[in-house]
């Protein structure tokens, strides 16, 4: 087993070699969920996993109270897809979603539906992005597409309206008054999907000068050359191409001397829906910005550092007011006497690259955006405070909430239940090895279709349909993947062993793709 018991044990049970068995509280028998996740957090900029950029006090405490799950990742690292793969338990071919222009099936069989078969009150706040009518809620609340950091409208029953505030602090609101008004009678599981902190990474105007004048460590990779690796190369998310200094990095000026095929994207869609209140804050630190970026009239090197900077501040904005968020929410759990008796999942649908290989955006099974970050805090009764290093995904999740409320998991579906890793300790058949599928091509940012294996040391990745390309790394030696080793003689054994293996998977979990090789 790999748990990290040093957290686990008190230094009193340290002494006692920590095998003081005080008696566990009760479990209880039906808890709460409150299921919270993000879009494109980045483990990186979450201090529980990585304090180099920002501290993150909220969500270090479901870390600090709760499991850490340091090896976790998505079976398809995009949203909507993600998204099914939560609800279901299942990876894309066998829930139907496999990229963000798939409509959900609603009819299937969620997590969400079987909770409430078994008397839970459920609810969705937030991000939803499958297109379908949400099925399997009492209450759903949810934004459209993508949704709006400013003012943003959300969908209920009755249509949209609008309201006024920055998303992330508009959905934390709309989760404690359903939480107030809720049925007391049953157990609940609230589901707070934040749209933040999705690109065009707009913070609330409060965080517009925390960070503002700070600079970043490139990573050491930003400059990657993506030399035999020509999926990676063929990309369209570089920080230095891509992404654009209007509508990614806000600089629209009056003038309009800054020229950008995007520029009334992020002017009539984000900055528009701003109050005057909001635009005259926004604009009184934006506009010196903007003057300075023009005067400096930047090229080569020192634009792409200058892009990846401001990236990174407005990014690392919209994280701090998540953060806030959070612990707000876990504030309203203590002082409404819920902490007990709540399970709180912290995710994100993917990880996000920051700066790595010279990219933002997600897509790719390289680890930056295959991990994703999983904290959960466990109601009473169970063992607390302990980091997991085993191989888990987000197939997972659906399991283990079933689990926790004492409902069967159905046969079919293909995560495990995590509470085995947590309590009990029952994890000598856990899976040695993860499947990943990603199907958005051709799609914006033009990443590859591709499929593979991940262990805890190697990964083998086939990208295929326009190309057929094969990419082995050892990951305790190359931990960045810039060494595709696939090809190299003494590697071949490897290659093929780890092929079998990836063929067991698609076996396993019945993906069609297997009869297509
Ligand atoms: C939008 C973004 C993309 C992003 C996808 C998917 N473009 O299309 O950069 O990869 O969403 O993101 S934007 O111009 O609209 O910002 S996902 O998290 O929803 O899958
Ligand atoms: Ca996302």
């Amino acid at each position: 087993m790999n748990r990290n018991l040093l957290l686990a044990c008190g230094l009193a049970s340290l002494a006692a070699g920590c095998t003081s068995s005080a008696p566990k509280e009760e479990k209880p028998e039906k808890p709460n969920i409150i299921f919270i996740m993000t879009d494109d957090h980045s483990f990186q900029t979450l201090s529980a996993y990585d304090n180099r950029f920002i501290q993150t006090p909220g969500l270090d405490r479901i870390a600090n109270e709760g499991v850490t799950f340091t090896n976790s990742f998505v079976a398809n690292s995009i949203c909507a897809p993600s998204r099914a793969v939560m609800l279901t338990g299942k990876h894309s071919h066998a829930n139907g979603q496999r990229d963000n222009s798939d409509t959900f099936d609603g009819n299937q069989q969620t997590f969400p539906k079987l909770l409430q078969q078994a008397g839970y009150e459920t609810a969705l706040i937030g991000k939803w992005h499958l297109r379908s009518q949400p099925t399997g809620f009492d209450h759903w609340n949810i934004l459209p597409g993508q949704g709006s950091y400013y003012n943003p409208d959300f969908i209920d029953e009755n249509g949209t309206t609008r309201y006024d505030g920055y998303v992330t602090d508009v959905i934390t609101d709309f989760s404690t008054d359903w939480l107030d008004q809720r049925d007391k009678d049953k157990p609940f599981c609230l589901l707070v999907h934040h749209k933040a902190v999705h690109r065009v990474w707009m913070p609330p105007t409060k965080y517009l000068n925390e960070f503002k004048d700070q600079k970043f460590p490139l990573p050491a990779n930003f400059y990657d050359d993506y030399e035999g690796r020509t999926a990676a190369a063929g990309q369209e998310m570089s920080i230095i191409n891509d992404m654009d200094v209007v509508y990614d990095l806000k600089m629209l000026d009056e003038e309009g001397d800054i020229k950008s095929p995007y520029r009334s994207y992020y002017e009539k869609g984000a900055y528009s829906r701003m109050t005057d209140e909001q635009r005259a804050a926004w604009d009184a630190v934006y506009d010196p910005i903007i003057e300075d970026f023009k005067a400096r009239n930047l090229s080569g090197k020192e634009l792409a550092e200058w892009k990846y900077n401001r990236y990174m501040q407005d990014y690392l904005a919209c994280v701090k007011s998540l953060d806030d968020n959070v612990g707000r929410l876990l504030k309203y759990l203590d002082d409404n006497g819920l902490a007990e008796n709540t399970l709180v999942v912290y995710t994100s649908d993917q990880g996000f690259y920051m700066g790595e290989h010279g990219w933002f955006d997600k897509r790719f099974m390289y680890e930056e955006s295959f991990r994703t970050p999983l904290l959960m805090r466990f109601p009473k009764g169970y063992e607390a405070k302990i980091k997991v290093d085993e191989l888990v995904q987000n197939i997972d999740y659906a399991p283990t909430f079933l689990d926790l409320a004492g409902v069967a998991i159905p046969e079919d579906i293909q995560g495990e239940s995590l509470v085995s890793l947590v309590d009990g300790g029952q994890t000598a058949e856990w899976r040695d090895g993860l499947y990943y599928h990603y199907y958005e091509y051709p799609g914006e940012h033009a990443v590859k279709r591709h499929y593979g294996i991940r262990t805890d040391r190697y990964k083998l990745i086939h990208f295929y349909n326009d190309i057929d390309e094969w990419e082995l790394y050892d990951l305790e030696n190359d931990p960045s993947e810039m060494n595709n080793l696939y090809g190299k003689a003494e590697y071949q054994e490897l290659a093929d062993k780890l092929k079998v293996e990836l063929q067991k998977l698609q076996e396993q979990y019945e993906d069609p793709i297997l009869t297509q090789q």
